[in-house]
């Protein structure tokens, strides 16, 4: 989907990044990998230009910009469209594909498949096509759970989990990571992070997040489960316990009852020990252009970086696959992990890619 779509509308090349993300969801689609980063590198670049590039001259200039991307800036800056994006978009199966992958739970191989079986629209599938009960969720609820989420609605949405919380264990402490957390402007879904002092694994989580879901369900705040941890799936798949619950939520409305329907909302909550709190803040956070490059960088210096901390003596054999382990050197600081992999420090909105 349109990820970092997040552009803040003063930026002064808004127009320029929405069109190129377009074109790279377009190529993220087709699975053009190559180009897919070439995009989101210009998107970045872009981005963070303070003036409006308007030539092909001044666009490659920039990093990250070569010749052809420069010329396509220029095409939309002086046209205000980009013709190669007319043609994809006029593939009617792009069309198709582009909004079955926006179904939870549905990725290339299975939209693929739905449209070799000749389905090309969302009724389509819900009348005819073999669906999970996700699936079918993320059909029925489409338009609601595609509508990004303003940033003053996600604040509302955490303040009310927050109180929620703070009821059940005054000890509890939550902060909001993912896009939000890198200051977009709107989100895609709400990724809240749950945390608690004297914590060592998602299991000393497991209770506070059991009465939690239970007291947002019965209030009307959680409205639909799409993953919750314990279900026989995420035990096949990990072998620690569950540390992620996945969902749809619905703000509570202030007149209580009047007014228009409430919009649902995709809600992440995820578990973290204070051990690991390090660590889950920079993976949670992104985004994850970022966290691969800080997973390369720490695998380039012979140690390894995933969301539980940063390790070190991690050996490697043929084609850098991990021999050992290698023993947890930081888990619970971000600032410790970016200087033990010899990293500027980067504050959370500076992590775009
Ligand atoms: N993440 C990752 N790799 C993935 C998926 C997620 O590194 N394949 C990390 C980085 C993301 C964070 O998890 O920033 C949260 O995932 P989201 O899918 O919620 O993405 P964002 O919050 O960044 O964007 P959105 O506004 O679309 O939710
Ligand atoms: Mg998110
Ligand atoms: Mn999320």
């Amino acid at each position: 989907g349109t990820k970092d779509n997040a552009t803040d509308v003063q930026n002064p090349n808004a127009r320029t990044i929405e069109i190129l993300q377009s074109m790279c969801d377009y190529y993220t689609r087709i699975s053009d990998n190559w180009r897919t980063m070439a995009y989101r590198r210009a998107i970045t670049t872009l981005r963070r230009q303070p003036v409006k590039i308007a030539t092909a001259e001044e666009a490659h200039r920039l990093p990250n910009i070569g010749a052809r991307l420069a010329a396509k800036i220029e095409e939309i800056v002086s046209t205000n469209r980009l013709r190669r994006l007319e043609y994809a978009h006029a593939e009617p199966l792009d069309r198709v594909l582009a909004t079955f992958l926006q179904i939870h739970d549905v990725g290339p191989r299975r939209a693929a498949k739905w449209i070799a079986q000749g389905h090309r629209t969302l009724a389509d599938l819900a009348a005819h096509a073999d669906l999970t009960a996700n699936q079918r969720l993320g059909i029925d609820h489409h338009t609601d759970l595609t509508t990004r989420i303003p940033r003053a609605e996600v604040t509302a949405l955490f303040t009310h989990v927050q109180r929620a919380a703070a009821r059940i264990d005054p000890a509890a402490e939550l902060l909001i990571g993912g896009s939000h957390r890198r200051g977009a402007a709107s989100s895609g879904d709400i990724d809240i992070i749950i945390t608690k002092k004297a914590t060592s694994s998602p299991a000393d989580l497991g209770p506070l997040l059991t009465a939690l879901v239970a007291d947002l369900t019965r209030t009307g705040f959680l409205v639909a489960t799409l993953a919750a941890p314990h279900t026989q799936q995420q035990q096949q798949q990990q072998q620690r316990p569950g540390s992620k619950w996945h969902g749809c939520c619905v703000l509570p409305r202030a007149d209580g009852g009047a007014g228009p329907r409430p919009v649902w909302r995709r809600i992440d909550l995820l578990l973290v020990p204070e051990t690991e709190y390090g660590a889950a803040l920079i993976y949670f956070t992104g985004n994850d252009i970022f966290n691969r490059s800080m997973r390369l960088l720490a695998s380039k210096k012979g140690m390894r970086l995933n969301q539980r901390g940063l390790y070190q003596g991690v050996l490697r054999g043929k084609g850098r696959v991990r021999v050992t382990e290698g023993e947890l050197v930081e888990g619970r600081d971000e600032r410790r992990i970016f200087a033990l992999l010899g990293v500027k420090w980067r504050e959370p909105w500076e992590r775009w890619c």
